[in-house]
């Protein structure tokens, strides 16, 4: 069985992650911005829009006892503010869905194969919690999540490999059998490329450098630019802290908030809440709520 701390180090890993890696995404504009609005009223660090769909997911999972695409559509409409720092193309979805538009009329009304970007990745981890011992389960409630937002087969093959990762990291896998196993779970030519460039890093005895990572694996909005970028991270510092986790990722730039929050959560999967320094905990907002939602999803799988 599962120890329950890993669920509450998954969800805390994957908002850390993305509120630590906020204040680094992007360019001078955005982190201007960011400056501006990155904190609450009583100080606490706050996060994205990738924590934000990742607690929408959970509540409406927990509310339905399953997926109900309705219902989360309209959860993740009504969460929708702009302060959260959303994608563009995603923002002017929830905001269509939010005024009355039914999901499936918009969810490929912007693109004809809808969006590829990290949009359902950055709350895959939450779907493993969800199914932990049932990868058909897993590997269906992926696609009507993703579905929603991100209907593309790059979006959507790139929510299913963090969504494993960190499956295979809440029952910790070694990193030799996830290694082995990683090449199974890629579909298209551009993630097994990317994937096997990822198996070799990991392998290898010094980190990449940031250049290199950017150039070979990524770090941009689109799922295939992230998501293998964030399970390098995550597998590499699997046995370091997690801090030395993310000072790379800041310095790697880009979608530093996405990438953060996919590399935390598997992060927090294997190590577990006690893990995670305790001020970074008490630094965020909303994380005694986190904690509370990631009791209830290990009280449905488990208990
Ligand atoms: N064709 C061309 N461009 C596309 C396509 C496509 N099929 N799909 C996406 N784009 P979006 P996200 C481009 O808006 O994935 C936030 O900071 C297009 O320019 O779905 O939810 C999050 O935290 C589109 O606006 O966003 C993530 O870090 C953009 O990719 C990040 O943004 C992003 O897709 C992406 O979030
Ligand atoms: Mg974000």
């Amino acid at each position: 069985m599962i120890d329950s701390h890993k669920y509450s180090g998954c969800f805390l890993g994957l908002a850390i992650g993305d509120a630590c890696g906020a204040p680094f995404e992007g360019g001078p504009v955005e982190r201007l911005l960011w400056k501006a609005i990155g904190k609450t009223k009583n100080g606490k660090i706050r996060y994205t829009d990738d924590t934000q769909m990742s607690i929408d997911l959970a509540s409406s999972f927990i509310q339905n006892k399953g997926v109900n695409q309705e219902h989360l559509a309209a959860t993740f409409a009504k969460s929708y503010r702009w302060s959260r720092g959303y994608g563009p193309s995603a923002a002017w979805l929830l905001k269509k869905i939010k005024n009355g538009a039914n999901w499936q009329d918009v969810n490929r009304a912007k693109f004809k194969e809808g969006s590829f970007g990290n949009g359902a990745a950055m709350r895959a981890p939450i779907l493993a919690m969800c199914s932990p011992e049932d990868n058909d389960r897993l590997n269906e409630n992926i696609e009507k999540c993703s579905e929603i937002t991100h209907a593309h087969p790059l979006a959507v093959e790139g929510a299913k490999l963090i969504a494993f990762v960190t499956c295979a990291a809440l029952h910790d896998w070694t990193t030799e059998t996830i290694l082995e196993t990683l090449p199974t779970w890629c579909k298209s030519n551009e993630y097994q490329t990317k994937m096997a460039f990822c198996i070799k890093s990991i392998q290898a005895s010094d980190a990449v450098q940031a250049k290199t990572l950017k150039s070979k694996l990524g770090n941009g909005i689109a799922a295939s630019q992230s998501c293998v970028t964030a399970i390098y991270f995550a597998l590499k510092y699997r046995n370091q802290i997690y801090d030395s986790m993310l000072t790379p990722i800041y310095k790697l730039g880009g979608d530093t908030d996405t990438i953060g929050a996919m590399a935390g959560a598997i992060w927090g999967a294997f190590n577990g809440y006690h893990a995670i320094d305790k001020s970074k905990i008490q630094s965020l907002e909303s994380s005694a709520k986190i904690v509370e939602i990631s009791e209830q999803l290990y009280a449905m799988s488990f208990n």
